[in-house]
C-alpha cells in the first residue's frame, strides 16, 4: 500500500473520512501487534469519524516488529482491516495511526522522550503476558526476571514495558508536566492492578520518592479487551490484497464481533470511545473473569487438545462434535459457575455466541498460537475455577484435562511422534522436568510443583494431582481424540 489517496482501491473498502493532519500524539501505545491494529486502533480510527478530535497514537513495538513499522511508515501509517464473518466480509482502513517508533530504527531516547511529550494523555499496551514481567500465579513483580534485573542496572536504557514507563515518568515528574494514564490492553486479570502493582514495585526498587509519586498521580484502568485476532500470514495478507485492490503487508483479518470494556479512570482524560462500542464502567473485574475463563480458557482447552488431535486452528475443532460439545460444557460447568456477575448477564447465551465464534470458518486461527505461552496463561484461565470447585466439591474433569493437555503438549513431541515447535518463557524449566520424567504419568506431580502457574492450595491438592494424572494418563492411552469424545 503506497500511497493510499493515489490507490486503486476497491470501492467496497471503508475509508476514514477525518482530517489526519490534525491528530497529536495523545495515546503511545507499546506493541504493535495483530490485536491492536485491529481494536483500539480502529476504535479509535472509527470514533475520529465521528467527532471532531485529536487522538491521534504513535506506535512503539519494544520487541520485533521492525520491519511492520518500516512498512507502517511507507504507506503513511495507514494500514487495513478486514473484518471476516462466516459469510460476510468487511473492509475498513484504519487512520488514527500517525507516527511510530523503535528502538532499533529511532533509539531508546526518542521513544522515552516522545512518552514524556506534554500532549501525551495515555500509555497503552499489549504486550502480552509476559511483559508485564510478573509472577503469574501471584501478579506479582518477578525480581529475577531478566529484563528487570537489566533495566534497574540501566534505568535510562529500558529494555522492558516497565523500565520505560517508570523512566518516561520519572522525566514528566522531573519537567512538571502532568501523568499519563496506563492503559493496560492485554489477556490477564485485573489487568490494571496487575500493571499497577509491577510498575509500583520496580519503581520503588529504584527510588521510593518517585514510587510515591507514582502512586498518588497515575491511575491504571483495567479493561476486558475481546476481539479474536489470529496472526497475520501470507496466505491472509494475499487475500487481503485481492480483496482490497493493493498490497498491504501491515492489513489484519479479524472476526467482527468486538467488545472493550474500560474502567472509567483516566488522569489526563481520554477519548470518547464509548461513541463506538466500548463500554465505560466503574467494575471491569467481573467482564474480565467472564472472558478470561469462558472465552480464553476454553480457547486454551481447545488449541492443547485440538493440536494434540490434529487440528491445525480453532474452527477444525468445532467440526468434531466431541470438542465442540466439550468447550460448551467446561464453559457451562467448569467456568460458569465460578463467576459473579451482575445480574442481568445471561452466561448460556454468552457460551453459545462463543462457540458460534469459534466455528467461524472464515477465520484461520491457529491451535499453536492460543497454546503459546501456556505458563503465562494457564492461572487466570484455570486456576479461579480450580479453586471454585475444590471448595464447592465440583468436578474437576473439564479443568484437569485442559491442564493434562498443556502438560502433554509441552512435552514437545505430538501423537504422531512429530516435534512440537513449543513456545513459552519456562521452556527451559518444562524441558528439565521431561528430561527427567519422559511421557510418564509421574510428570503430573512435578509439573504441578512449579509454583509460579500452580501455588501449593492447587498444585499440591490431592485431588488435582489425583484428576489432572487421570486425564494425563488417558491421553497418554487413548490420545486427545478419544480421551475428549470420553469426556
Ligand atoms: P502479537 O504477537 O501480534 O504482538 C505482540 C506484541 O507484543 C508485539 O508488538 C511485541 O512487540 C510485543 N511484545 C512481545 N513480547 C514483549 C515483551 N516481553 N515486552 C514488551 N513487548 C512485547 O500478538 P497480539 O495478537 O497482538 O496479542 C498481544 C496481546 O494482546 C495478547 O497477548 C493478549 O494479551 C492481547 N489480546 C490479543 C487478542 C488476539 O486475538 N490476538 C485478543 C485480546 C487480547
Ligand atoms: C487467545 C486470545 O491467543 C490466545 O491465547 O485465547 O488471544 C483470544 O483470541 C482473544 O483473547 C479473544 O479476544
Amino acid at each position: 500500500m503506497k500511497n493510499i489517496s493515489n490507490s486503486t482501491l476497491n470501492d467496497t473498502v471503508i475509508l476514514p473520512r477525518f482530517d489526519r493532519h490534525k491528530l497529536q500524539s495523545r495515546i503511545v501505545h507499546l506493541g504493535f501487534g495483530a490485536f491492536h491494529r485491529a481494536h483500539q486502533a480502529l476504535y479509535t480510527s472509527e470514533l475520529l469519524d465521528k467527532e471532531n478530535a485529536d487522538w491521534g497514537i504513535c506506535e512503539v513495538n519494544l520487541f520485533g516488529g521492525e520491519a511492520l513499522i518500516h512498512s507502517l511508515r511507507a504507506q503513511s501509517h495507514l494500514y487495513t482491516v478486514v473484518e471476516k464473518g462466516a459469510s460476510n466480509t468487511k473492509i475498513k482502513i484504519s487512520g488514527a495511526v500517525h507516527e511510530s517508533l523503535h528502538p532499533n530504527l529511532d533509539g531508546i531516547e526518542a521513544i522515552l522522550e516522545k512518552m514524556a511529550e506534554p500532549q501525551v494523555a495515555i500509555v497503552s499496551m499489549t504486550v502480552t503476558e509476559k511483559g508485564y514481567c510478573v509472577d503469574p500465579a501471584t501478579g506479582q513483580l518477578d525480581v529475577k526476571n531478566s529484563m528487570v534485573v537489566h533495566d534497574l542496572e540501566n534505568p535510562r536504557a529500558p529494555k522492558s514495558m516497565l523500565g520505560y514507563i517508570v523512566m518516561a515518568l520519572r522525566v514528566r515528574r522531573e519537567r512538571h508536566l502532568a501523568p499519563f494514564t496506563v492503559l493496560s490492553c492485554d489477556n490477564i486479570q485485573e489487568n490494571g492492578h496487575v500493571a499497577r502493582s509491577a510498575i509500583l514495585a520496580f519503581a520503588r526498587l529504584q527510588d521510593s520518592e518517585l514510587a510515591d509519586w507514582i502512586e498518588k498521580n497515575v491511575t491504571f484502568p483495567c479493561t476486558m479487551v475481546d476481539r479474536i485476532v489470529p496472526a497475520a500470514t501470507e496466505e491472509m495478507l494475499s487475500e487481503l490484497a485481492t480483496f482490497v485492490g493493493i498490497d498491504d503487508p501491515c492489513g489484519i483479518a479479524c472476526e467482527p464481533f468486538r467488545q472493550w470494556v474500560i474502567e472509567d479512570n483516566f488522569v489526563s482524560g481520554r477519548p470518547n470511545w464509548d461513541l463506538v462500542g466500548a463500554q465505560f464502567v466503574s467494575d471491569v473485574v467481573p467482564y474480565e473473569e467472564m472472558k478470561l475463563r469462558m472465552l480464553n480458557g476454553s480457547h486454551s482447552f481447545l488449541a492443547y487438545l485440538g493440536y494434540l488431535a490434529g487440528y491445525e486452528n480453532i474452527s477444525d475443532t468445532m467440526t468434531d462434535m466431541y470438542f465442540k460439545k466439550a468447550a460448551y460444557d467446561m464453559m457451562m460447568f467448569a467456568q460458569a459457575p465460578s463467576l459473579t456477575m451482575p445480574e442481568d448477564t445471561d452466561l448460556k447465551a454468552y457460551a453459545q455466541s462463543l462457540i458460534e465464534r469459534f466455528s467461524n470458518p472464515s477465520l484461520k486461527h491457529r491451535t499453536w498460537q492460543i497454546a503459546m505461552d501456556g505458563s503465562q496463561k494457564i492461572p487466570q484461565r484455570f486456576g479461579g475455577s480450580l479453586r471454585y470447585h475444590l471448595a464447592q466439591g465440583g468436578d474437576l474433569k473439564w479443568i484437569a484435562l485442559g491442564i493434562a493437555g498443556w502438560i502433554r503438549y509441552v512435552s514437545g513431541v505430538d501423537e504422531k511422534g512429530n516435534l512440537i515447535d513449543v513456545c513459552d518463557p519456562l521452556l527451559d524449566t518444562l524441558k528439565a522436568i521431561y528430561d527427567t520424567h519422559e511421557q510418564h504419568v509421574s510428570i503430573v506431580p512435578a509439573i504441578l510443583s512449579i509454583e509460579t502457574i500452580f501455588p501449593s492450595d492447587i498444585g499440591q491438592n490431592p485431588q488435582v494431582i489425583s484428576a489432572v494424572s487421570n486425564a494425563y494418563q488417558s491421553l497418554l492411552s487413548m490420545g486427545a481424540k478419544a480421551t475428549v469424545a470420553a469426556l
